[in-house]
């Protein structure tokens, strides 16, 4: 006798980081409620997978006075709340930025929840990034000229930088950097190269990823951030992507990735069970009037999830 069971159905919940003061144009702020309305959890859902928003963490304005410093570390606070009580349970999630300093608290928060696994002999706690940004965004605010905190989360989540955003994770940094991979780089400055050289840190600039392919790069980064750890994130900038393909974001830069090549991959990720979650950053609707940018976040969501 055969019985019918119930599908399992999975839930995915998505979390919106509504911060732009960490950027010179502050409208990646608007990202998560622009994503929300148009219906992004219901294309999310279906097939054994339920998307829902779980909370859409607004903050001021530094062009209504905030002090980006404060504004920058009080949501990261609130978003690792969020991320770690999740990674704890297993649970997988999708975050949106607002600009990248969203990845701080984000990141942090993950890392944080991890701590409650450590099975198969790795390093209780021990958590994996990987980072796919035409930036390295490792600057402190020894090296910046700009003084944007966005340039600077890669830094914070090793344990450099302003005491405020180094500490989320607890007493150690939020990822090892034999643990963190960055890829599609190509726009940056010597300060925030010398530290990651320092540090170790692997990077797969852009004209490597153009000659091994997107997907070889995907799976030498996850051997990185899956080492010895309980499991790993990838955070995304909308700007690593070929302008031309992704106009949505704050600052193009191009020669980008090319979503033909980057979606396929990120699949390997919806099927590995120590992926943990993903990010979406610097996402700014007003460059995106045809919803091209908006359409890319979706099919990038649905491949790294199996939504
Ligand atoms: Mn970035």
């Amino acid at each position: 006798m055969t019985q019918m069971l119930a599908p399992e159905v999975k839930s995915l919940a998505l979390i919106g980081a509504a911060i732009g003061c960490g950027a010179p144009d502050e409208c990646c702020a608007d990202a998560p409620l622009a994503l929300r309305d148009s219906g992004l959890a219901a294309a999310l859902s279906g097939g054994g997978l339920r998307a829902a928003w779980q909370a859409i963490h607004l903050t001021p304005r530094r062009s209504d006075g905030a002090d980006p410093l404060a504004t920058v570390g009080d949501l990261a606070r609130r978003l690792a709340i969020d991320t770690s009580e999740l990674s704890r349970a297993r649970q997988r999630f999708v975050a949106f930025g607002g600009d990248h300093t969203a990845a701080i608290g984000i990141w942090s928060g993950a890392a944080r929840g991890l701590r409650a696994h450590g099975s198969n002999g790795e390093t209780p706690g021990a958590f994996g990034l990987i980072w796919v940004d035409a930036h390295m965004d490792a600057h402190t605010f020894a090296t910046t000229e700009s003084r944007m905190i966005h340039g600077m989360p890669v830094a914070c989540l090793l344990g450099h930088g302003d005491p405020s955003l180094t500490r989320l994770a607890g007493a150690q940094a939020a990822v090892a950097p034999e643990n963190l991979c960055l890829i599609g780089t190509r726009s940056f400055e010597a300060g925030e190269a010398a530290l990651l050289a320092r540090l170790g840190v692997r990077i797969i600039p852009i004209d490597e990823v153009q000659r091994i392919g997107f997907a070889a790069a995907l799976n030498e980064a996850r051997a990185i951030a899956s080492r010895g750890t309980a499991g790993y994130g990838l955070s995304l900038d909308i700007d690593a992507f070929d302008p031309g393909e992704a106009p949505g974001t704050g600052y193009w830069e191009p020669n980008g990735l090319h979503a033909d090549e980057v979606a396929p991959a990120l699949r390997a990720l919806a099927r590995d069970s120590r992926f943990v979650s993903l990010e979406i950053a610097e996402y700014n609707p007003h460059k995106d009037a045809d919803g091209r940018t908006a359409r890319l976040i979706e099919r990038m969501v649905k491949s790294a999830t199996g939504a």
